[in-house]
């Protein structure tokens, strides 16, 4: 029943809803009640944490006014809508990004000027919403603000992480972890107590049978726990649209508080099963493409699902369209394959609940889903083990069984000769255990399977999805290259490039059109600009100085080329390379006479990443990246020639600093291994050039930029099966350059060399199955010519004015345009009018 006021209150609520703040003094008014009353503190007792505070919840006033309506236009206009599920999301800090999208943020400043304090302190004051990994996570947070920008009806789902993504320390240049609990103070978030779903689990079905013979299933005696909804604001940029992020929280349900364990005194045991509902939603796997196969895992992926789904269903129930209507008012989106249980569940809810027969509902499946495929990594494709399911979801298991055999019996009827198929496409893979394929099940129940960079999406069809793509003809694969949102990545992360740009523009236009950049390139030979556009890189470049000097405490020349690279800690991304490149480098330099070192181009070469804490080869990594720094910084030699940095933590806030301050970056994965990667977009979007293998969207940065504004380098992926096929059979023959970097760290110059034998031998004696040693020479080389076209500094001013103009591609206001006509059939629903706006 809809809590609705009656039409004669209506006059008084009018009358008094909230207003949101216009000018300098409310906004400054609107804080200073915050901080008096909301968090009961005084003008005695405001630091720039209460000044944060405060300042975040006069913004959040605001994003609330907005988003009520936007949930109400949605509501009456009851468009189609568009369900993002993912099981992260890395949104980074909110407070700047409200304040730039509600458009208020110069008020702002001279507000909390006027009372006293900073907005770069209070903006930093904000600890990083880290729900997630890496790209994936990262990549769903920008297609939030470009859906809430362009005025898409949608929401996000996932769970509500007790504790995101641990916070890195660096002891004694080793990794540690440290537990990242962020929801202490929390203003972006709503608990909704009323927005409430039973989820079960375990349990057991059974089959009955109605008068007329028609019989049905019942999935009963399991286990409940509850969900309940936590609800974030998404401004759009531009616009008053703000959608829903909804984070699902787990809840023992009161029927399964066990009361007679609590009357009998056993207080503790009862509390025990609390505490074990709530940890579901407790942690975020910390793995960046690797799966586990945990039973916990699967348990959260399941009630996200559930939840989300019951939520879908529920709000299309009210519209009372017959069900053949729901594919016309809901597409869902799989962020990879952790979702995929949403295809089996909304089966059974169409079946088992609601009634319909199998075609029926399995059609209205496949019409509703989508899905993502981010990586052809095998370590990375998710695998259930059959015993597994059948324990905690047995209703699932068995629909998963009748998707297989209903699809199967399809294959052999169209492919009667093809015996290998059946075996090869099946979504059970006749293991030991046997094992339910998700990707499979993924393909078979979505209408549209999307890779994430032209190669990418060419790659999934040759290799994992092959025979799906004999089966379902081509059209079922398509590609949609990922991007980025300039609100962030550019005006947040850069405000004084944005500013120039847009003095030459004339306005802003391209944060939300970024092709306009295009027009810089007219002023490649305006004086005054090239000198700002300089100038904004060394001012950058100062501040990532300062940075690294109060986070590590090492001392490096901004007027040194600075070559960073910052993502996760994989052998797939090839850290190893880079550091062995700088030892090469090291070893080099300290051959030289001092007159050649004179003619040295200095560098800072400045690392970031974390690894899985369970990846033990990526520890050793970063513990090798630390050794190497330590030595390289203290060697009274080499100087300013050469400094080397680790920076600990990397995350969202911490790459708004980062990015803008690159010379070079690296993106230097084993071809074929990446499927995108998104921070080269964002490194060259700020005027970085980037030294990249041929791999994920630098292929399509280099169709944009051109080759000669970009550094290639390395083996091409149709060549990496065979050159891993000769290591093993043709014999190995180690480049002697890189073999004197394996020396010197096996003479114990960087510590103790036992810690690092296994990445030595990973390379020498087990295959080298990342191409280390075959890219070594040409990575090498291309550094070199770094240096030497770094010696021109205009011609490199014209490169990377000439790279940023024609970014324009890669804005992920392109990305959701190209899912919302290719994939999702969803159109805009702008705002209302309203009066005398
Ligand atoms: C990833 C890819 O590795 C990365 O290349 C891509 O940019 C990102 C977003 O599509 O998805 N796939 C994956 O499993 N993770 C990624 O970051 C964790």
């Amino acid at each position: 029943v809809e809590a609705s006021i009656p039409e004669p209150q209506r006059e008084a609520w009018k009358k008094f809803s909230a207003q949101e703040f216009s000018s300098k003094e409310e906004f400054e008014k609107e804080v200073v009640r915050h901080i008096e009353t909301t968090l009961a503190r005084s003008l005695f007792n405001c630091d720039e944490a209460a000044a944060y505070a405060g300042t975040a919840l006069a913004f959040r006033d605001r994003l609330v006014i907005e988003w009520n309506k936007t949930q109400q236009n949605q509501t009456f206009a009851d468009p189609k809508r568009v369900y993002y599920l993912s099981l992260e999301f890395l949104m980074g800090r909110a407070l700047d990004n409200a304040m730039l999208n509600v458009g208020m943020k110069d008020i702002a400043k001279e507000g909390v000027s006027d009372l006293g304090f900073r907005m770069e302190d209070i903006i930093s004051q904000e600890r990083d919403a880290a729900l997630g990994n890496g790209g994936l996570g990262r990549l769903a947070a920008c297609f939030l603000d470009s859906l809430a920008t362009l005025n898409y009806p949608a929401w996000g789902y996932a769970l509500r992480y007790r504790y995101g993504i641990f916070k890195q320390e660096i002891i004694d240049g080793y990794q540690v972890e440290i537990p990242d609990y962020w929801l202490d103070f929390n203003p972006w978030e709503f608990p909704r107590h009323d927005v409430t779903v039973d989820i079960q689990f375990y349990g057991n079905v059974r089959k009955y049978m109605d008068d007329s013979g028609k019989q049905w299933s019942v999935w009963e005696n399991g286990e409940i726990v509850n969900a309940v909804a936590y609800d974030a604001p998404i401004p759009g940029y531009g616009t008053k649209t703000t959608n829903n992020l909804r984070l699902w929280s787990s809840k023992a349900s009161h029927g399964e508080f066990d009361f007679t364990k609590f009357n009998s005194g056993e207080y503790e045991a009862s509390v025990a099963d609390q505490q074990r509902a709530e940890t579901i939603s407790a942690v975020l796997y910390p793995n960046d493409s690797l799966e586990r196969g945990k039973e916990l895992r699967l348990k959260q992926q399941y009630f996200w699902c559930a939840a989300s789904l019951s939520d879908i269903v529920r709000r299309f129930k009210k519209s009372k369209k017959p069900w053949s209507e729901f594919p016309n008012q809901v597409a869902i989106q799989l962020n990879d394959t952790h979702p995929t249980l949403a295809i089996p569940e909304l089966q059974r809810i169409l079946i088992d609940g609601e009634g319909l027969d199998w075609e029926e509902a399995w059609s209205i499946v496949q019409k509703t889903f989508g899905y993502t495929n981010h990586t052809v990594l095998p370590e990375a494709l998710e695998k259930w083990s059959v015993p597994l399911i059948q324990h905690l979801l047995p209703r699932h298991l068995q629909i998963i069984y009748e998707i297989n055999a209903r699809f199967l019996q399809w294959v052999e009827k169209n492919f009667p000769k093809d015996r290998d198929m059946l075996a090869s496409v099946s979504i059970i893979e006749e293991t030991q255990p046997k094992m339910v394929r998700m990707a499979y099940l993924a393909v078979i129940g979505s209408h549209k399977v999307n890779g994430v960079a032209e190669l990418h999406s060419d790659l999934i069809k040759t290799t994992i999805f092959k025979d799906f793509v004999k089966i379902y003809g081509p059209d079922k694969f398509t590609n949609v290259t990922n991007g980025i949102t300039p609100r962030r990545w550019l005006h947040q992360a850069n405000p004084r490039l944005s500013e120039l740009f847009a003095s030459k523009l004339g306005g802003y236009d391209f944060l939300t059109d970024l092709t306009l950049l295009h027009k810089l390139e007219n002023f490649l030979d305006d004086k005054d600009f090239r000198k700002e556009f300089q100038e904004i890189k060394y001012a950058n470049k100062v501040r990532l100085t300062k940075y690294i000097k109060e986070a590590q405490g090492i001392s490096v020349n901004p007027a040194s080329l600075f070559d960073i690279q910052v993502k996760r800690m994989h052998e797939y991304k090839r850290q190893q390379l880079n550091v062995f490149g700088v030892i090469h480098r090291y070893l080099q330099l300290k051959d030289m006479s001092p007159e050649e070192r004179k003619k040295v181009q200095p560098r800072v070469s400045i690392f970031g990443g974390k690894a899985a804490p369970g990846y033990w080869m990526a520890k050793t990594v970063i513990h090798l990246i630390n050794q190497v720094s330590a030595v390289v910084n203290a060697d009274k030699d080499i100087g300013d020639l050469l400094k080397v940095v680790f920076l600990e933590d990397y995350n969202v806030s911490k790459a708004e600093i980062i990015v803008p301050a690159s010379d070079i970056s690296e993106h230097i994965s084993t071809a074929g291994t990446e499927a995108s990667g998104t921070s080269n977009m964002k490194f060259v979007l700020n005027g970085g050039l980037v030294i990249g293998t041929c791999d994920g969207a630098n292929i399509e940065i280099t169709r944009e930029v051109g080759e000669d504004n970009i550094f290639l380098f390395g083996n091409l992926a149709e060549d990496v099966e065979d050159l891993r096929h000769a290591h093993f059979y043709g014999g190995f023959e180690l480049d002697p350059q890189l073999q004197r970097v394996f020396d010197v760290i096996r003479n114990g110059q960087f510590g103790d060399a036992g810690q690092f034998s296994a990445l030595v031998n990973s390379i020498v004696e087990h295959g080298d199955y990342y191409l280390v040693s075959d890219d070594f020479q040409s990575y090498v080389e291309t550094q070199n010519k770094i240096d030497e076209a770094y010696k021109n500094q205009e011609k490199w001013l014209t490169k990377t004015i000439t790279c940023v103009a024609r970014m324009g591609f890669f804005s992920s206001d392109r990305c959701i345009e190209e899912y919302a006509q290719e994939i999702w059939n969803t159109e805009p629903l702008p705002p209302p009018k309203e009066n005398g706006a």
